[in-house]
C-alpha cells in the first residue's frame, strides 16, 4: 500500500468515527421543577379524590417520561433538600442540616458545573439556602448567598416560599410582580429560554405552591366541590395552578422547537402536610418526619428525545439529580467534591433499572437509611433513641419492626449508618473542603430583625401597595 491511499483509509476511518460514534450529541437542555410540600398522592395520576382529572399536565408527563414510584426527597423538609438538589450530598455535609441555613459557600454546585460547560444557567422562586428566616422576602441585592453566588447567571428569587404577587430580586433589582406565583416563574423562565435558546440552558424553577398560605385565583378553585374546607381548596387550587404552569413550560419548550433535547426533572422538595383527604397516599409520617410520608415524593423525568416512558419501583432521591447530569454530560471528575451520596441514573434513562438495593441516607430530623427495599430507622433521640427495622414492600405503613427477625441484616446497616453519620459530621466540619474547614458562619436570622431589610421597608411599601412590615418583635407563625 503506497503512502497516499494509507493517508486515505485513515482519514476514511476517522471520517466514519466523526460520522457514526464522534458526532457531538447535542446537549440537552435541563430543567428541573421543584414543588413546595406536595404529598406523595398530591397528583391526579395517584388517584387523589379532588385532583384526578385536574393535573392533566403532570399527569402527562408521567405518561410520557420516568415516573418514580419511589421518589425520595433528601429531607423531610424544605432547605435541605435545596441544598442536595445543587450538590448531590446529604445535606448535612453542605452546611444545611435543617431549616434556613446558609448553603455553604465551598460546595461544588451543579450550575457552576453547568455554567463551565457552556449552559446558561437560572434560578426562578423560591430560594431558602440563604440562612434568612420567616415567610417570603426579596432577597437582598447583596446578599452574599444570593443564587448568583452558586452558578445562576440569572436570579428571580425570594427568600422563602413565594405566593400571588410577590416581592422579589431580579439579578439584583427588587421587583414586585403581580399575579399568580407558578405562572409569573414560568413565564420568567420562557423569557429566559428564548434568550438562550441557541446555546443548552439550565433552569432551575423551585415553586412555592402549595405551600401555605393557600391563595389561588377563583379560576383554579372552580371545578373543586363547593363543599370542601375554603383552606384545603385554595390548596388544591394551588397545584391546579401550578400544573398550568407546567402546561405553559412544555407547550412553550414545544413551541420553540426544544421539547426533544429537554430534561425535566420534576419532584416535590417534602412530603405532604397532615390533611383530610390524605396528602401522602396512606404512608406514614408527613412533613417533618422520615417516615415515608415525610420524604416520598411525586418524581418525573421527561425527556422524549431520549426516554421511553416507563414506571419504576427503583428508589431515587434528590441527591441524584447532579451525579446524573454530570454523568450524562460527561462533565470533568472534578465537577463534584469527592464524597457524594447520590448515584447517576443515566443507565435508568437508558432503559434498564440498575440495582434496587443501593442504599439512601437521610440525617435532617432524624437518621434512616434505606437499603432496596428495606429501611433503618431510628425512633426517638437522645438516650432513647433506638434502631428499628422496617420492610418496605411488605408493609409500607412501615408498622412491624422486624430487625430481630433479620439480625445480620440489621447490624449491617446500623454499622452502616454509624459510619455514615461519622462522615457526615466531618463534612459538615469542613473536611471535604481545601481549607479543611468551614469559612462562613451561619446566620440564621428572622428577615424582619435583620437591618439589611428594615432599610428597605419604604422600598418595599412603594413597590407593593399595601404592603407592611411586621408588628414589631411579633414572631410569624410556623415558618417552615
Ligand atoms: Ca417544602
Amino acid at each position: 500500500m503506497n503512502k497516499i491511499r494509507v493517508v486515505g483509509a485513515v482519514f476514511l476511518v476517522l471520517g466514519w468515527c466523526c460520522v457514526g460514534l464522534c458526532e457531538p450529541t447535542k446537549m440537552p437542555n435541563i430543567v428541573l421543577v421543584m414543588s413546595d410540600d406536595q404529598g406523595w398522592g398530591q397528583v391526579g395520576y395517584m388517584g387523589h379524590p379532588h385532583l384526578q382529572g385536574k393535573t392533566p399536565h403532570m399527569d402527562a408527563m408521567a405518561e410520557s417520561g420516568i415516573r418514580f414510584n419511589r421518589f425520595y426527597a433528601a429531607a423531610p423538609v424544605c432547605s435541605p433538600t435545596r441544598a442536595s438538589v445543587l450538590t448531590g450530598r446529604v445535606p448535612a455535609r453542605t452546611g444545611v442540616p435543617g431549616l434556613h441555613k446558609r448553603l455553604c459557600l465551598q460546595e461544588k454546585t451543579l450550575p457552576q458545573a453547568l455554567k463551565k460547560a457552556g449552559y446558561a444557567t437560572a434560578h426562578f422562586g423560591k430560594w431558602h439556602l440563604g440562612g434568612v428566616k420567616g415567610s417570603a422576602m426579596p432577597v437582598l441585592p447583596d446578599d452574599p448567598n444570593h443564587p448568583g453566588h452558586y452558578g445562576f447567571d440569572e436570579w428571580l428569587s425570594a427568600t422563602n416560599y413565594i405566593e400571588m404577587n410577590p416581592l422579589m430580586t431580579h439579578n439584583g433589582k427588587i421587583v414586585y410582580l403581580e399575579g399568580e406565583s407558578s405562572i409569573l416563574m414560568v413565564e420568567a423562565a420562557q423569557r429566559f429560554m428564548k434568550t438562550n435558546r441557541d446555546r443548552p440552558f439550565f433552569a432551575v424553577l423551585w415553586y412555592g405552591s402549595p405551600h401555605f398560605p393557600y391563595t389561588a385565583l377563583e379560576e383554579d378553585r372552580e371545578g373543586l366541590p363547593k363543599s370542601l374546607d375554603p383552606r384545603v381548596a385554595n390548596l388544591f387550587g394551588e397545584i391546579i395552578a401550578m400544573d398550568r404552569s407546567i402546561g405553559m413550560l412544555r407547550q412553550g419548550l414545544r413551541d420553540m422547537g426544544l421539547a426533544e433535547n429537554t430534561l425535566i426533572w420534576f419532584c416535590s422538595d417534602n412530603g405532604g402536610r397532615d390533611h383530610e383527604p390524605d396528602s401522602v397516599g396512606g404512608l406514614r409520617g408527613f412533613k417533618g418526619s422520615l417516615y415515608e410520608g415525610g420524604i416520598r415524593v411525586p418524581g418525573i423525568i421527561e425527556w422524549p428525545g431520549r426516554i421511553q416512558p416507563m414506571v419504576t419501583d427503583f428508589p431515587a432521591s434528590t441527591m441524584d439529580i447532579m451525579p446524573t447530569i454530570v454523568d450524562l454530560l460527561d462533565l470533568p471528575d472534578d465537577s463534584m467534591l469527592d464524597v457524594v451520596d447520590g448515584a447517576s441514573l443515566a443507565s435508568l434513562l437508558d432503559g434498564k433499572t440498575p440495582d434496587l438495593n443501593r442504599t439512601i441516607p437521610f440525617t435532617s430530623n432524624g437518621t434512616a437509611l434505606i437499603e432496596g427495599n428495606y429501611k433503618l430507622f431510628q425512633e426517638g433521640r437522645g438516650k432513647a433513641a433506638k434502631w428499628v427495622l422496617y420492610d418496605l414492600k411488605m408493609d409500607p405503613k412501615e408498622t412491624v419492626d422486624i430487625s430481630k427477625e433479620n439480625p445480620e441484616r440489621f447490624e449491617q446497616m446500623v454499622e452502616q449508618a454509624e459510619k455514615m453519620l461519622a462522615s457526615v459530621e466531618a463534612s459538615a466540619a469542613g473536611m471535604d473542603y481545601p481549607e479543611g474547614k468551614v469559612i462562613q458562619p451561619q446566620r440564621g436570622a428572622e428577615w424582619f430583625a435583620m437591618e439589611e431589610y428594615q432599610a428597605l421597608y419604604e422600598t418595599f411599601s412603594k413597590l407593593k401597595p399595601g404592603w407592611s412590615p411586621p408588628a414589631k418583635g411579633k414572631m410569624e407563625r410556623d415558618q417552615e
